[in-house]
């Protein structure tokens, strides 16, 4: 099955959970294990993503261990060309729709096309929006971030990406930021699209992942969360949130 199919199938039955993992921030044999245990508590796919400086050996190693003790999909989501692996069962072809640097708009997707064109992996589009705070996104690609008020800013990106023919939308309030995407956001988003919708960024509790879910979140995305002690539980509690 594709993963397109898979995630459409799963987004049919509840909201689906995704757990992203940076190479950059562990070791491959502990990336490994986080990744099992996201799998364990439930979560439905695991993302690999480097938030810049990602090294090609980093990227191998991490992807190969985790690719070793999970059977749930694997994806990558590339910020550029600087690391490439076709150990992954999808990419995340993304575009960040409010960079004002062109190289995170197409530039940089555009220089690994062909190869994955030629390489036959399987390539799902993704229309990205950095909403305020943003966190380390906001300098590192030059993003002009949605304000957390302006729903109207925010349906019209994803409008956007919908027009433009793409298959996701991803709004991220960053990585560690203190909030989730507002509520009210993710709501008027919603009722404008007809894409599947990812939110991501600040997401740490039940009760976080409960009001993205309810405001019609299709994809719930953590990141932090496996980082810190008791990650197994917390995992946990935010998956119930979203299954129940
Ligand atoms: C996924 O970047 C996020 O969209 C991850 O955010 O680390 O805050 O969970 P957290």
């Amino acid at each position: 099955m594709s993963i397109i199919d898979y995630l459409d199938e799963r987004i049919g039955r509840g909201t689906v959970h995704i757990t992203l993992i940076d190479p950059m921030k562990q070791s491959p044999e502990v990336a490994g294990r986080l990744a099992l245990t996201a799998q364990e508590v439930g979560s439905d796919l695991i993302l690999v993503t480097g938030l810049g400086g990602l090294t090609q050996r980093d990227l191998l190693d991490t992807t190969l261990t985790i690719r070793e003790k999970i059977s749930i999909p694997l994806v990558y989501s590339p910020t550029g060309a600087e690391a490439l692996s076709f150990s992954f069962d999808a990419i995340f072809f993304s575009s960040l729709l409010n960079s004002k640097n062109t190289n995170f708009v197409c530039g940089g997707q555009s220089k690994v096309a062909i190869v994955l064109k030629r390489m036959e992996i399987e390539t799902l589009s993704v229309g990205y929006v950095i909403v305020e705070p943003g966190m380390k996104m906001v300098d590192l690609a030059k993003v002009e971030p949605v304000p957390r008020d302006n729903y109207w800013l925010a349906a019209s990106y994803a409008v956007g990406a919908e027009l433009f023919g793409m298959d996701y939308v991803y709004f991220e309030a960053g990585t560690s930021a203190a909030q989730p995407i507002p509520a009210g956001m993710i709501r008027a988003v919603k009722k404008e699209i007809s894409i599947p919708l990812i939110v991501g960024g600040g997401i740490r509790t039940a009760i976080d992942a409960r009001r993205v879910r309810q405001a019609g979140a299709d994809v719930v995305v953590t990141g932090t969360i496996i980082e810190n002690a008791g990650y197994r539980e917390r995992l946990r509690s935010i998956l119930s949130a979203l299954k129940d």
